[in-house]
């Protein structure tokens, strides 16, 4: 019997099946309704990698699991004794399930008492969180589903380049792309811009002009909804204020971007019966990039979207749990059910359910590059589960003296990471089909995912490790439990009149087929698939529009490194690639590392298709092939962050943090380009 699951990456959580062999089939789910792409169809090679892990190594050399524990259990009670809990911090991930990313959170707060936790949400969809907040009260990447998309005449896609990064969601805008309705800001003519009928292509981190552009242009000619402003809004005045100063010609200078597109573009819009606005990274991963998702949401908010049936605003959440990851605590300023962590009642009722004291909960801790920054002169262990920092974070090089600084590294992966390497002690743990555990999607859906296959022998899961632990830090055994329902039935329990409230939610409901995406109070609520059709969540009902204006990048291009570069993803390889790399398949269709250049761009270097070109930054240089692209900017190149040493796009992007998300720069960095000689 094939046994239905869903894909190990992405948000999208495409449903499939796992049949003995493994092979994997994709099954009609709404999200993907039979579809996969390459890197889901190849995702059964996963099971069975060699180089998977099954013994834990301590030191690099191959050590029981007794052995492990116990000298990681003994490490971390030493430096804490000799430093403070402080002393350890934990990294999470956001494509742990959700019962991982609870238990993680409740184990860096109750079982190590520290508050050095973050995990690499901070490094995706922050800046959106920190804007949706901000606006609507709440932070729900889609407020609807992703069906709903099917009825819209026009999409305005900011910063997404769906057509490789979520491949089977593009179904869901044909609608839109056949009436002529799509417009995309990106500034590569992608495979996504492709298929618009408008695609902008603003210098990178020029996105809030254009945005304050755009708005302009609607208020100009009369498109904004007033009558859903007043009802639904408050803000447009000081909005207004700031936009009215940037009039076509003004953005046209800023971004690049004509004021006769920028013009077509708001036509597309005002003109659809139902119409959405959506952001990815591209607009997000920025200094400015909460500010830069406020403009967005203030552009939607003119035009009367959000909010109302057939039409409204989201963000495309990126990693597998990416939604339910950054509810659950393993946030540094963060506890269960998306509460704040210096809330007192917040504290209160999850010290409740936890069975400890309210004070004895640690406080706020740093953000994740604040965190990794620190590491060797603040904390001096640290403990990895679902991310590969030293390929993923910006500034890479300073990252990994940052991780050799310290004296104990602890990675708890499949297989062995760039950042496992540098660990002293590794724990071979389960991944995906082998082990049970819920999901939630980007329209804030949960999922439960199954155990389709056997484990091999020697690995053990997520739950299990922390309970190990946990019992040897001197907690009581029941406190960490290792069945992932069990853990559910307390997460539900401490989400409980938290914003993203899973209270109603069980398993039995989940296997039952229902659809239930939150907030679910109680077990006879139906879920919330679409919010916001009546009020937003703010105390009053009404969205907030902010009053933002342009600041553009950090780093600005000069004599010594003229080009903007700009990061990000292709369609078969997988973040830092730790999985995807080991998939023959994937690494045959792309080996290694590349930059996109302007042909003109290229020879003004000396450089030619094929070559290798040396992009250098103030923070380091990386070594990629080049490629050239004639659809490119001449001012821009692009280079995907998916592989390791040399050829780590990181190794030269620029790690200055948005002032509210902490989300760092990764959109954009100032660059020289060279041959190598
Ligand atoms: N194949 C594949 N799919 C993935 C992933 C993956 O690693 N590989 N990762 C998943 C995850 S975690 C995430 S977060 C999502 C990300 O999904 P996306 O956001 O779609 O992916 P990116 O390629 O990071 O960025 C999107 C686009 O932003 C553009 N961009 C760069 N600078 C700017 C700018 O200043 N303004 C604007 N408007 N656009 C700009 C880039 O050219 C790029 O085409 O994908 C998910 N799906
Ligand atoms: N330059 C640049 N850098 C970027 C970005 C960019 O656009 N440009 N994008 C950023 C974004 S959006 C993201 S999301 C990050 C992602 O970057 P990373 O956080 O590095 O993400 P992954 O490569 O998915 O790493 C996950 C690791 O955990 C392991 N793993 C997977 N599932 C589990 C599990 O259940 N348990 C345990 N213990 N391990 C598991 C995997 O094998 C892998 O080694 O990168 C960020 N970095
Ligand atoms: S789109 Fe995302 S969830 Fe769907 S198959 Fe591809 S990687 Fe998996
Ligand atoms: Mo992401």
């Amino acid at each position: 019997m094939p046994t239905p699951t869903h894909c190990p990456y992405c948000a999208l959580q495409c449903g499939m099946t796992i049949k003995p062999g493994p092979v994997v089939e994709p099954r009609e789910f709404p999200v993907n309704r039979g579809g996969l792409c390459q890197k889901g169809w190849t995702s059964a090679a996963l099971l069975n990698t060699p180089g998977r892990l099954t013994t834990p190594l301590v030191k690099g050399e191959p050590a029981s699991w007794e052995d492990a524990l116990d000298h990681v259990a003994q490490r971390l009670q030493e430096l804490r004794a000799e430093h403070g809990p402080d002393a350890v911090a934990v990294f999470g991930g956001g494509g742990l399930t959700n019962e991982k990313a609870y238990l993680l959170g409740k184990f860096a707060r109750v079982a190590l008492g520290t508050s050095q936790i973050d995990y690499n949400g901070r490094f995706c969809m922050s800046s959106a969180a920190a804007a949706g907040i901000r606006a609507f009260g709440v932070d729900r990447g889609l407020p609807f589903p992703v069906t709903d998309l099917a009825n819209a005449d026009a999409v305005l896609l900011i910063g997404a380049n769906v057509a490789e990064t979520m491949p089977p969601f593009v179904q869901h805008l044909r609608r839109a792309i056949d009436a002529g309705g799509l417009v995309v800001v990106d500034p590569r003519r992608t495979a996504t811009a492709e298929q618009a009928a408008v695609h902008l292509a603003p210098t990178p981190g020029t996105d809030l002009a254009l945005a304050l552009g755009l708005l302009h242009v609607a208020v100009a000619e009369g498109h904004v909804d007033k009558d859903y402003l007043s009802r639904r809004t408050v803000g447009f005045e000081e909005t207004w204020e700031v936009a009215a100063r940037w009039w076509p010609e003004q953005v046209e200078r800023v971004t690049g971007v004509s004021a006769a597109d920028q013009r077509r573009a708001v036509a597309v819009l005002s003109r659809a019966d139902n119409a959405y606005v959506l952001t990815a990274r591209g607009t997000e991963q920025h200094a400015s990039g909460s500010d830069m998702v406020s403009a967005w949401i203030n552009l939607a908010l003119a035009l009367g979207l959000p909010g109302r049936s057939g039409s409204g605003f989201g963000c495309l959440t990126g990693q597998g749990n990416g939604q339910g990851g950054r509810e659950h605590g393993q946030k540094a300023d963060q506890l269960p059910g998306y509460r704040k962590i210096d809330d007192p009642a917040a504290r209160e009722h999850v010290a409740e359910v936890w069975g400890v004291e309210p004070e004895s909960l640690p406080g706020p801790g740093k953000s994740a590059y604040e965190l990794l920054d620190s590491l060797g002169a603040g904390p001096r262990a640290l403990m990895v589960f679902g991310s590969n920092v030293a390929v993923s974070a910006p500034r890479s090089a300073h990252v990994a003296e940052r991780l050799a600084a310290l004296d104990f590294l602890v990675v708890a992966d499949f297989v062995l990471s760039e950042t496992a390497v540098l660990a002293d002690v590794v724990f071979p743990v389960t991944q995906w089909a082998e082990e049970g555990g819920t999901m939630t999607n980007l329209e804030g859906r949960v999922l439960l995912r199954g155990r389709a296959v056997t484990p091999p022998p020697g690995v053990r899961t997520d739950l299990e490790v922390l309970h190990e632990l946990s019992v040897r830090l001197g907690q009581p055994a029941e406190r960490f439990p290792v069945d992932e329902e069990a853990v559910f039935s307390e997460l539900r329990k401490a989400s409980a009149g938290g914003a993203a409230d899973y209270a109603g939610i069980s398993y039995e409901r989940l296997r039952a087929g229902e659809a239930l995406h939150w907030p679910c109070p109680d077990e006879t609520h139906p879920g919330t698939p679409r919010l916001f059709l009546d009020r937003f969540a703010h105390a009053d009902g009404k969205a907030r529009m902010i009053a933002v204006d342009h600041r553009g990048p950090a780093e600005l291009p000069d004599d010594d490194y003229p080009l903007s570069a700009t990061t990000g993803r292709v369609l078969q390889h997988y973040q830092s690639g730790a999985q995807t790399r080991r998939i023959p398949e994937l690494t045959a269709a792309v080996p290694e590392a590349f930059v996109e250049v302007h042909p003109d761009t290229a020879g003004r270097a000396g450089l030619g298709e094929g070559d290798v070109a040396r992009v250098s930054s103030r923070r380091g240089e990386v070594l990629a092939k080049v490629r050239c692209v004639p659809g490119m900017r001449t001012d821009t190149v692009f280079l995907p962050f998916h592989f390791p040493g040399d050829q780590r796009a990181n190794l030269i992007t620029n790690p200055v943090l948005d002032p509210i998300s902490r989300m760092p720069e990764f959109k954009v960095c100032a660059v020289r380009l060279e041959a190598v000689t």
